[in-house]
């Protein structure tokens, strides 16, 4: 436990959603939605090194990816992946000099033990391409006025993770221990004294069968793991939700219950819009097929008549994207598009191209992706309290000016 000034606590309690929400960003007026010259606001310290230009800053713990800002070539560059933090993050600057010192606890395991960060590197080796992407990506476009951050596409990148995988893990420990049901992740943030630790801890459950691609990183894109993505340690849950990927992991336990912290029990759950989310509605954890345009995307430009390469990004989920269909009716007429670039493997994005011909006018581009389970991405999005998931293709549409 760290104690806390005033200042410091009331910057932890402004993180949150709703307050976030009060202090009027969830405002943003639908017409403005990914418009590319919001007001610009500075990048917090811990992440000064992001590529200010290509970011959108919404508050000190939510910094997204411009929808122009991801270029063509699969993976995202660290310095334009999107943050999200749900309480402030880490301020010990110690905490960076030595990751490999890092201690991470291991329970519910036949031999509970504690490892180090250069501990866990003996243990195995293995890197993952995967889409790192918030459940509230898309929310603004919820009518409902959902209270959080208002991402619209760039709170989601395809970025790779090296580390050691928990299976591996897991052998080393001697086998999770008997009738454990869920993998629980506590992250390292310190909590306030006097405060109810359920209420800040960023602690996440997700079911074990979860565990079979899970790793617990050091590395993403090829450079040491920043603080600002949960350096020194991570787990990573390929195919789920950004929240079930804890950051800077200090405690890995096999649990026969969920974890009581409010993130789990009340946060990310899909309730319906008037109800409000508890336990008994079902959790926010695998992401599912979803796709959009990426260029052009930007609603100040005018792009020039002729020949256009409408080109966009497409997950699957938990299995890979299988292929993608774009309109330029607004979602009367579908044609196939060509997906492009290498295949990262099942929980990375594909980059697809369309090349169609746009005479001068306003065109709504729309593309819906396929995985290979067989779902195609919905027209409408699934309607929840909170703003979660939205993978509608109508409303990532995007409409163009050409001249
Ligand atoms: N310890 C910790 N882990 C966390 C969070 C957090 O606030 N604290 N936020 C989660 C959420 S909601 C998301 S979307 C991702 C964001 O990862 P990034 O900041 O590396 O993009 O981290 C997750 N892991
Ligand atoms: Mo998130």
């Amino acid at each position: 436990m760290e104690k806390l000034t005033n200042a410091g606590r009331r910057q932890l309690l402004l993180s949150t959603g709703s307050i976030a929400a009060m202090a009027g960003l969830a405002g943003v007026a639908r017409a403005d939605l990914g418009k590319t010259d919001a007001p610009a606001k500075a990048l917090p310290n811990y992440a000064s090194w992001k590529d200010a230009d290509n970011m959108i800053v919404h508050s000190a713990n939510t910094i997204e990816t411009r929808r122009t800002a991801f270029g063509s070539s699969v993976i995202t560059p660290t310095n334009r992946l999107f943050v999200r933090n749900n309480v402030a993050p880490p301020t010990d600057a110690n905490m960076m000099k030595e990751p490999d010192s890092w201690a991470l606890e291991v329970s519910g395991v036949a031999k509970p033990r504690s490892f180090t960060v250069a501990e866990l590197k003996t243990l195995g080796l293995a890197s993952v391409p995967m889409v790192l992407q918030c459940s509230g990506n898309g929310r603004a476009w919820f009518e409902h006025n959902p209270s959080g951050t208002q991402w619209t596409v760039g709170a989601a990148g395809c970025v790779i993770f090296t580390g050691v995988p928990v299976k591996a893990l897991l052998e080393a420990v001697g086998g999770m221990a008997d009738g454990m049901v869920y993998m629980t992740s506590t992250g390292g943030e310190p909590i306030p004294e006097g405060l109810d630790p359920n209420t800040l801890r960023v602690e996440r459950s997700v079911p074990i069968s979860a565990m079979e691609d899970a790793i617990l990183a050091w590395e993403i894109n090829g450079e040491a793991l920043p603080l600002a993505h949960g350096g020194p340690l991570r787990i990573i849950v390929p195919g789920y939700t950004g929240v079930n990927s804890i950051k800077y992991i200090k405690h890995l336990a096999f649990t026969k219950e969920q974890s009581p912290a409010k993130i789990q029990q009340t946060s990310y759950r899909w309730a319906p819009i008037d109800e409000k989310p508890g336990p008994n509605h079902e959790s926010i954890w695998e992401m599912p097929v979803k796709s959009w345009i990426n260029f052009p995307s930007d609603p100040d430009q005018t792009v020039a008549a002729g020949r256009v390469q409408i080109s966009g990004v497409a997950m699957g989920g938990m299995t890979a994207a299988k292929s993608v269909e774009v309109s330029i009716n607004g979602g009367k007429d579908w044609e196939k598009a060509e997906f492009i670039g290498p295949d990262l493997g099942k929980y990375a994005w594909r980059e697809f191209v369309f090349n169609a011909d746009l005479a001068a006018g306003t065109h709504e581009l729309a593309c819906r992706a396929t995985n290979e389970a067989g779902d195609t991405q919905p027209e409408a999005r699934r309607e929840n309290n909170r703003g979660y998931i939205n993978n509608s293709w109508r409303d990532h549409m995007v409409s163009i000016k050409v001249a």
